[in-house]
Order: structure tokens, then C-alpha cells, then sequence
């Protein structure tokens, strides 16, 4: 039997969480052989909800999950933990402005990085999914000293599974067919999904696909999607995130498969003129724990323009909250 390993979440009474507690502690993200304790963090005002989660969670008689502990602050909640999953995040309320929203969460991922620099394991791979998600992933590790920042990352795989979906229903082929889409920079309407790696049955998805359906009608579909979702359902995704997640975790603890690529928003090397600092979703590949920014893919000159784009609105996030940063 495997050493259990501890995963912290945090909005774990929220709807993102309730759809991947059970499956998380089902083995879905880390494998069926690997044993684990829950820690859930929440704001004190849920801690009721959280206690009755955690209930149900020990009803599953779950083999792999160990321990379920609940908790209304970071720094006991990410005790030990070897992996964090950052959700909770302040929403938008009415008349909040864009930088009232960034300063908000950034108290919370300052509080957050600090907490994981102290108390996490000195391995820690930390996922941010609340939003903003690249800027507050960009808080939390400069909060981090003693922390790489590639230990950090933000969520822009529900964008890649989303892309992967929307091309598949086009081509009138399986999701799984459609492999190596890209998504570029920040998980927002200005990320650029690029299908100029993307194969659909071994064959290239360019080819397969009118230039202006794609430029004009699938890029802006992609990028509205979550509006779409929330106008259709009421509610912000939940479950197509819950999957994100676990692909995204998967991936980094297990590795990707073949020559696959994912996208992931992490810490900018400069990779491909990128601004260095700024989390930005890059094509990545992983092995053995490690995740690493796939290097050499040709730029078109289209592709350059939306880069720079998603790259300006995260220098500006950066900005508004600069003077918050270490
Ligand atoms: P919910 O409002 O259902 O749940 C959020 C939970 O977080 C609440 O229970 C709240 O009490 C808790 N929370 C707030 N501040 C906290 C803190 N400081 N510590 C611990 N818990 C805290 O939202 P949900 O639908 O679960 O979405 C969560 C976040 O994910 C939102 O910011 C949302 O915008 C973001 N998303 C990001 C996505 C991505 O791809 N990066 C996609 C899905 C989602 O939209």
C-alpha cells in the first residue's frame, strides 16, 4: 500500500467542490492506488455546509481516502499538504469594479501563498482555479518565497477540454481524437486557442477546417463558453471545471501520455517572448512530476498578434495590483 498523500482544497462547500470531492476521493485524480486525506478550507461562514460535506464524504466508505479534516484558515488547512487546489475566491459582486475584484482576491492568495510557503510540503504542486486565476496564481507565489514558482499553477485546462470538444462536435469525431490544441495565456476572453498543432485523427485540424469558421466563429465561441454556461444554467461551470481539475492534476502528478501536449498557465520563462513572471497558459508536457513548457512550436503571425493580446491584459492585471506584491 502506497503512503497516503494529503490534497488541500479550499471553497470546498462550493459548486466547483461538490462535484470534485467524490471523484477526487475516489482515486479519479491521482489513481485508484493511491491512498489520501482530504483537508478542506473554508470561510468560517460555511464551515456548517463543510461539516455536512464531509459527512456524506464518509458515508462513500471511500477505500483510498484515509481522513477528511475541515478547517477555516489556510495555514492549518494546508498543513503537510503535497497538493493544493486553490478554488474559493471572491466573485464579483454588483458594482464591484475589475480592480476592487483583483485587490479582493489578492488578500486572499497573499494570505494563501504564505500559508503554503509555511506550513505545505516543501513539494507542493498548487493549482489555482479561482478567478482571476493566472493573477491570483502570480500572488500566491510571489507570496512564496521559499516556494519555485513552478510549483504554481492556474487552470486553463477546462479551456484546452473545451476547445478539444467544440473541434471534435465540427469534424463529427470523438473528443479523445482531437489531440494538441493549445490554449495561450490568460483564462479570460482574450486567450487564444490555437489549433495550428492540432490533429484530428491523425490528421491536421487546420486542413479539416474553414479559416474563417475558425478565426471568426469556433475562437470567439471558446473564448465566451463559460458566459455561455452561466447564461444557459444559471451557474458558473461546475462539473466541466471538476474535470479540468483532475486532468490537470492527473497530468502533472502522472505525466501526459505519448507526445501529448496540455495547456497549463504557468510561470513564464520567457518562453516564446512571453513576458517573464506574468502566469501565462503555455503548451505543456509532463514526466515524472514535472511539468515543462513545450519548446519549438512554429508561431504564425496571427497566432503572435492573439499572444500579445492575452499577454497585455495580464500585464495590466499585474499592474493594478503591484504595489501588493512582495
Ligand atoms: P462558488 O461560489 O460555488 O464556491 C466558492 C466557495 O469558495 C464558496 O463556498 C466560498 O465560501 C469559498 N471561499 C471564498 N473565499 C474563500 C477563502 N478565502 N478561503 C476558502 N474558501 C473561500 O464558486 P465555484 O463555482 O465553486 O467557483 C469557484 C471559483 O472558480 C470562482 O472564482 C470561479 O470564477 C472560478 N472558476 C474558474 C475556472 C477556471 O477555469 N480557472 C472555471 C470555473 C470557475 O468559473
Amino acid at each position: 500500500m502506497k503512503k497516503p498523500v494529503c490534497i488541500a482544497v479550499t471553497g470546498a462547500s462550493g459548486g466547483i467542490s461538490s462535484s470534485l470531492l467524490f471523484r477526487l476521493a475516489a482515486g479519479e485524480m491521482l489513481g485508484r492506488d493511491q491512498p489520501l486525506i482530504l483537508q478542506l478550507v473554508e470561510v468560517s461562514q460555511a464551515m456548517t455546509s463543510l461539516a455536512g460535506l464531509a459527512l456524506e464524504l464518509e458515508d462513500c466508505a471511500l477505500p483510498l481516502l484515509q481522513d477528511i479534516r475541515i478547517f477555516d484558515n489556510p495555514e492549518e488547512g494546508f498543513n503537510g499538504a503535497d497538493y493544493a487546489i486553490l478554488i474559493g475566491a471572491r466573485p464579483r459582486s454588483a458594482g464591484m469594479e475589475r480592480n476592487d475584484l483583483l485587490t479582493a482576491n489578492a488578500q486572499i492568495f497573499e494570505r494563501q501563498g504564505k500559508a503554503l510557503n509555511d506550513f505545505a510540503s516543501p513539494d507542493v504542486k498548487v493549482l489555482v482555479v479561482g478567478n482571476p486565476a493566472n493573477t491570483n496564481a502570480l500572488i500566491a507565489s510571489r507570496n512564496a518565497p521559499d516556494l519555485d514558482p513552478k510549483q504554481f499553477s492556474a487552470l486553463t485546462r477546462l479551456d484546452h477540454n473545451r476547445t478539444k470538444g467544440l473541434v471534435a462536435k465540427h469534424l463529427g469525431v470523438t473528443a479523445e481524437a482531437v489531440e494538441n490544441v493549445i490554449i495561450w495565456g490568460n483564462h479570460s476572453s482574450t486567450q487564444y486557442p490555437d489549433l495550428n498543432q492540432a490533429q484530428a485523427a491523425g490528421k491536421s485540424v487546420l486542413n479539416q477546417i474553414d479559416e474563417s469558421y475558425y478565426h471568426h466563429e469556433l475562437i470567439p465561441k471558446i473564448q465566451q463558453r463559460g458566459s455561455e454556461i452561466i447564461k444557459a444554467r444559471g451557474h458558473s461551470s461546475a462539473a466541466s471545471a471538476a474535470q479540468a481539475i483532475i486532468d490537470h492534476m492527473h497530468d502533472w502528478a502522472l505525466g501526459t501520455q505519448n507526445d501529448d501536449i496540455v495547456s497549463m498557465a504557468t510561470f513564464s520563462d520567457g518562453s516564446y517572448g512571453i513576458e517573464k513572471g506574468l502566469f501565462y497558459s503555455f503548451p505543456m508536457q509532463c514526466h515524472d512530476g514535472v511539468c515543462e513548457i513545450k519548446q519549438g512550436l512554429a508561431l504564425s503571425e496571427f497566432s503572435k498578434a492573439r499572444m500579445l493580446e492575452t499577454q497585455q491584459e495580464l500585464m495590466a492585471e499585474r499592474a493594478s495590483i503591484n504595489h501588493l506584491l512582495p
